[in-house]
């Protein structure tokens, strides 16, 4: 498609992408999904845990035209959330205000900018990890990058520590070609890593052993025996990531100032975070963590955390 100043709109669009700060951009065609099956087996297999909500959107999952009526395109963004940042008790991810908002006000944008280029209004949705969508399928049909052993999508020039988001548009766009290389080779690090042995097996990993889950997404009491392998990680984990020698090479300075780590998070170790935690009332969590993603775990969520980390030390 040709815009007027005689660049294609697909120039335009990611042009416009980089402009609104996202680190990457990729055009995929909508259509049934590649990974389909593997999601399904994933699920048969009981690694999504309680997360219940996964197994609800199975079929829209299968079919990304589905999401979405009419849709044919995707533009697919990731931005960058500071790998070089130093490890801590909250993973990198979470230290900051909520990514969701600012990624889906930056899509939402991006579809304005469309709709001026092309000179209509292009029926579509902005999406960040909440719509039925295989992200990681579509970015990497996107080009963005490959299925890493870890399960991370992994560009090879900023490595994995970066979120994915989406515009669906009903909008024929020309699609980038599909990253279809390996570039984990005969690497295990990240398998070998990880302290509580989440992975069944390359790309497969049993959410409901995996510390992101535990201390994010399950609502009852940790497991005895995985407590005491949760050490220090109050919230989220990264671990598989920082062993990844992609991210040991080329992951980045944290630029978004929007993901710098709160106050009540700032230069605290684990062990002073978790009794800050233990001792905090309603009030002041909502103060704290008003519009950051810890939010997710409530703060029953979060004393249960902090009491498994102060009892690990
Ligand atoms: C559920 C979920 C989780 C669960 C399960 C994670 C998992 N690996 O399945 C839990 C709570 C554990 C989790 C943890 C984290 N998550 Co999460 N999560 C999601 C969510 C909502 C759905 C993922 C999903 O469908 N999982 C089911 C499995 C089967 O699918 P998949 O992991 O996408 O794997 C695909 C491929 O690997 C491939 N595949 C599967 N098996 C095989 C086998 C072979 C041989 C091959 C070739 C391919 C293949 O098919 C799958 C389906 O397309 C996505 C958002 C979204 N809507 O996609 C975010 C998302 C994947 N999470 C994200 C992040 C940042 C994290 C954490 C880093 C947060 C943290 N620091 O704690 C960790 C990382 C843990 C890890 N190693 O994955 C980002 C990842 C960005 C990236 N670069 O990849 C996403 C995309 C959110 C976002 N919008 O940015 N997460
Ligand atoms: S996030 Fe942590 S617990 Fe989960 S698979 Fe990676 S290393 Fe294991
Ligand atoms: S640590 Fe090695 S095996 Fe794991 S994702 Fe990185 S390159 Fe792939």
């Amino acid at each position: 498609m040709i815009a007027p100043e005689g660049r294609t709109v697909e120039q335009l669009i990611k042009a416009q992408a980089f402009g609104l700060g996202f680190d990457l951009v990729g055009i995929a065609p909508l259509g049934p999904v590649e990974t389909a099956a593997e999601f399904e087996g994933w699920l048969a297999s009981g690694y999504a845990g309680d997360m219940a909500y996964l197994a609800r959107g199975a079929e829209k999952r299968a079919d990304s035209r589905r999401p979405v009526p009419g849709a044919k395109s995707a533009i697919v963004v990731a931005l960058d959330y500071g790998g070089r940042e130093p490890p801590g008790p909250v993973a990198r991810y979470a230290r900051g205000d909520d990514y969701h908002d600012l990624m889906e006000s930056r899509l939402r944008e991006l579809h304005r900018y469309v709709d001026r280029i092309v000179g209509r209004e292009v029926a579509g949705k902005a999406y960040v990890d909440t719509g039925p969508i295989l992200e990681r399928d579509l970015a990497r049909r996107a080009g963005l990058g490959w299925f890493g052993k870890n399960t991370m999508l992994i560009n090879p020039r900023i490595g994995s520590f970066f979120f994915l988001g989406e515009l669906l548009l009903d909008l024929e766009l020309a699609p980038d070609a599909p990253f279809e290389a390996d570039r984990c080779g005969t690497c295990r690090r990240c398998l070998e890593a990880c302290p509580t042995d989440a992975f069944r097996d390359a790309r497969v990993l049993d959410a409901t052993r995996c510390i992101s889950y535990l201390t994010i997404e399950l609502k009852g009491e940790i497991d005895d025996a995985l407590k005491p392998l949760v050490g220090e990680r109050l919230y989220g984990c990264d671990i598989c990531q920082e062993v990844c020698p992609w991210n040991i090479s080329f992951s980045r300075t944290l630029a978004e100032p929007a993901f710098r780590e709160r106050t009540a998070i700032a230069g605290k170790n684990a062990r002073r975070l978790a009794d800050e935690i233990l001792a905090m009332t309603d009030e002041e969590f909502q103060r704290a963590f008003k519009g950051s993603p810890i939010k997710r775990a409530k703060l029953r969520g979060l004393k249960r955390n902090a009491a498994v980390v102060r009892a690990n030390g």
